[in-house]
């Protein structure tokens, strides 16, 4: 490799430091450089006259603002991003020739964008949506991205009907209603014309489709991809990530909720985690297939509405991606980035999967007009951290200056070079599969079992999985208008549980299905959220006191609660400073009128002076609402009796006691647990 290239940590950090400038404290000038002595007033020919076209800098401002919008990406516009580090555990050396999947310990610049994939830009990000879930990895061959989702799935087997199902569930073009939802008749229409859908309707109604944040999501690779080792051996690889936080997700109600009080809600959180230090990690992980064994499932290992169960084929963790740094500039770096699941490196390769073959033509083309020109990879998130050299040339916003007269292949001018490199030098070399056929457009009959896997993952939920399923499904066809189209969808999921159809029909007021049912009897427990890891970091808990707090005992327990890894933020009449017993003094950082209990994780009602009557009427709209999202809610002192008036004292996840007992470990237990289903909540 070359020596102007540094393989671990912050190379990419580095790179992008000569590009990054700070205007704070410098003159004002052009973007010719000549210094502005005006920038309030426009030229004019006299106080009250016409402004003269001669107003260079007027002209200059004026078209970079007109200029300053850049086609949103058509799908995944609304995203947030970050940079960080990926380690790795194990040597895939066994498997894969990629240089940074060889050295235990070694470290890969990575950057990471998350998106919804329906909405527009500016829509709010805790809608019903998959999520995007991209990383490009900087490696020292090049970059290599996981273009991926949240879910493991795709809606559609054959890269042709994408543009279908992305027109299907965008706004309907006659009145571009409604923004960022699937829950309108074109997109239902499309489901259940398109059968293949079924599977992956599943996790979108699920709570899947809910995540409580970017950083307790699941992502996955989707497609079947090869791993080829140095001897050329290929195995057929899925890609996994794991949150180490576990995977969580916001129920339905709460999420709408969110979508008005903050609809920057997920970046937010991002955002405010990585400047705090708790930096979100996911484990890397990949289900391995030997070439010889591609045939030995009942599902076709190329089929992209197909997982392969964890029980069946264990995900092996082989290292740990951790995000560290915020981005600089949103535009010039989230909005920037362009990813492509093409981007790979020796030691990955692709399979037939008909959807990605079909990707690995939408990507470029997409930044083709989303960034104006094919000179793309030369803007400052896209380059590598390797040198590039070829004979590409020109273009719109070209930066590179190529030296010298030669710019084609072969040459003797420059002794033919750039030259191609041998594949024991780097070069990339396509797996040599062996492929006959007919030329066809058809799709192989291993394809055709759209629902055995629907089943399997309806068969895997939990009893309030299972409910939120139905729900979700009786308000997406509950928004639609034509009863023709309620009526197929039931028809169709008729055939992954007879049960869940008629319960949706009842729901929606049409008539129960009699035909359908499912002989599928298998389970994968690690389709269910409930079996995820627990933890109580980083959660949010909002704590509600006033003036005349039990200074001491709530003083400890937010310090024993800080402790323990959680978040507690103080929520009042008013912002600063609320004095308690012995002059103890909190301070407020919101009040009820810019926060509200959906955007915390659970509630402390610490007490005070109950007598305020505005005080206590909040509270208790507060810890009602968390209470019907099934959330954690703590008291003591005064508090306890808040909730003892309220009928909640004696339901799940209610916790109280006194800085004496175990109260602390309780409501931490409670909150670990993420939500309190068996409380039985009116909805
Ligand atoms: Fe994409 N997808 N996609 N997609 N996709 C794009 O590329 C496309 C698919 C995914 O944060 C676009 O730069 C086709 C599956 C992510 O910048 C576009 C098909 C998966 C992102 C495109 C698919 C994805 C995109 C739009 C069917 C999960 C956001 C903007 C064959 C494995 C990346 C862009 C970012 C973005 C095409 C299906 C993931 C139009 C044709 C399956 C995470 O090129």
């Amino acid at each position: 490799m070359s020596d102007d290239f540094k393989v671990n940590g912050n190379s990419k950090n580095e790179q992008l430091e000569q590009f990054r400038v700070d205007d704070r404290g410098k003159k004002m000038t052009t973007n010719q450089g000549l210094r502005v002595s005006e920038d309030e007033f426009s030229l004019k020919a006299g106080d009250r006259g016409p402004t003269l076209m001669e107003d260079f800098h007027f002209r200059e401002k004026m078209t970079h603002f007109d200029h300053e919008r850049i086609p949103e990406r058509i799908v995944h516009a609304r995203g947030y991003a970050a940079h960080g580090e990926f380690e790795l555990y194990e040597s895939m050396e066994k498997y894969s020739k990629a240089k940074f999947l060889q050295k235990p310990g070694s470290t890969t610049p990575v950057f990471v964008r998350f998106s919804t994939v329906a909405g527009n830009r500016g829509s709010a990000e805790t809608v019903r949506d998959v999520r995007g879930f991209a990383t490009k990895f900087y490696t020292e061959e090049g970059n290599y991205d996981l273009v991926g989702n949240n879910i493991p799935v795709f809606f559609i087997q054959d890269a042709v009907k994408f543009p279908d199902l992305i027109h299907a569930v965008k706004p309907e073009p006659h009145n571009e209603i409604p923004q960022a939802a699937s829950a309108h008749d074109t997109f239902w229409d499309f489901v259940a014309n398109n059968q293949e859908t079924a599977h992956m309707i599943m996790w979108h109604l699920s709570d899947r489709a809910l995540p409580r944040s970017f950083r307790m999501m699941e992502g996955f690779g989707v497609h079947t991809f090869r791993l080829v080792n140095a001897e050329g051996k290929s195995h057929f690889v899925k890609f996994h990530w794991k949150p180490k936080l576990g995977v969580h997700s916001l129920v339905w109600d709460e999420a709408q909720k969110i979508s008005g009080k903050n609809p920057d809600f997920h970046r937010m959180d991002l955002y405010e985690s990585i400047e705090k230090g708790d930096y979100p990690e996911f484990e890397l992980g990949v289900q391995i297939i030997d070439e010889a064994d591609e045939f030995m499932f009942d599902f076709d290992i190329l089929d992209p509405t197909k997982i392969w169960p964890e029980e069946d084929v264990p995900v092996q963790i082989i290292g740990k991606m951790t995000l560290n740094r915020n981005v600089d500039n949103v535009f010039a770096e989230t909005e920037q980035v362009a990813f492509h699941p093409g981007h790979v490196v020796p030691g990955i390769d692709f399979t037939n999967d008909p959807l990605l073959q079909g990707r690995l033509f939408s990507y470029t083309d997409t930044q083709l007009i989303r960034l104006g020109g094919p000179n793309f990879h030369e803007l400052p998130i896209n380059r590598p951290v390797c040198p590039f050299h070829n004979n590409q040339r020109d273009g719109y916003g070209r930066q590179t200056i190529n030296k010298g007269p030669v710019s084609y292949h072969n040459n003797s001018l420059a002794q033919n070079t750039p030259e191609t490199a041998a594949e024991d030098d780097g070069g990339y070399a396509h797996y040599q599969e062996k492929v006959e056929g007919r030329k066809v457009k058809a799709r192989s009959n291993s394809f055709l079992d759209h629902f055995s896997q629907a089943t399997l993952f309806w068969n895997s939920m939990s009893a309030t999985e299972k409910a939120h399923i139905v729900k979700a499904f009786s308000f997406e066809l509950g928004k639609c208008k034509e009863k023709a189209i309620q009526e197929q969808v039931v028809d169709m999921f008729a055939n992954v549980s007879l049960e869940m159809a008629q319960k949706v029909a009842d729901n929606i007021g049409i008539a129960p299905p009699e035909q359908g049912g499912s002989n599928v009897t298998k389970t994968s427990p690690a389709l269910s959220q409930e079996n995820t890891r627990k933890l109580p970091d980083t959660r949010k808990v909002a704590v509600l006191v006033s003036e005349g707090f039990d200074g001491k005992d709530v003083y400890t327990i937010l310090n024993d609660l800080q402790e323990k890894g959680l978040q507690p933020e103080i929520v009042s009449e008013k912002l600063g400073v609320i004095t308690g017993t012995e002059g103890i003094k909190v301070n407020a950082v919101h009040t009820f009128l810019t926060a509200d209990s959906v955007l915390f994780d659970a509630v402390y009602v610490a007490g005070g002076d109950m007598s305020n009557q505005t005080f206590y009427q909040k509270t208790v709209a507060f810890v009602k609402e968390a209470y019907t999202h099934y959330k954690a809610i703590g008291a003591t002192h005064a508090g306890i009796n808040v909730l003892q008036e309220n009928s909640m004292l004696k339901a799940p996840g209610i916790i109280t006691g006194d800085v004496n007992d175990t109260f602390v470990s309780d409501f931490t237990e409670a909150i670990t647990k993420h939500r309190h289903w068996s409380r039985a909540v009116m909805e």
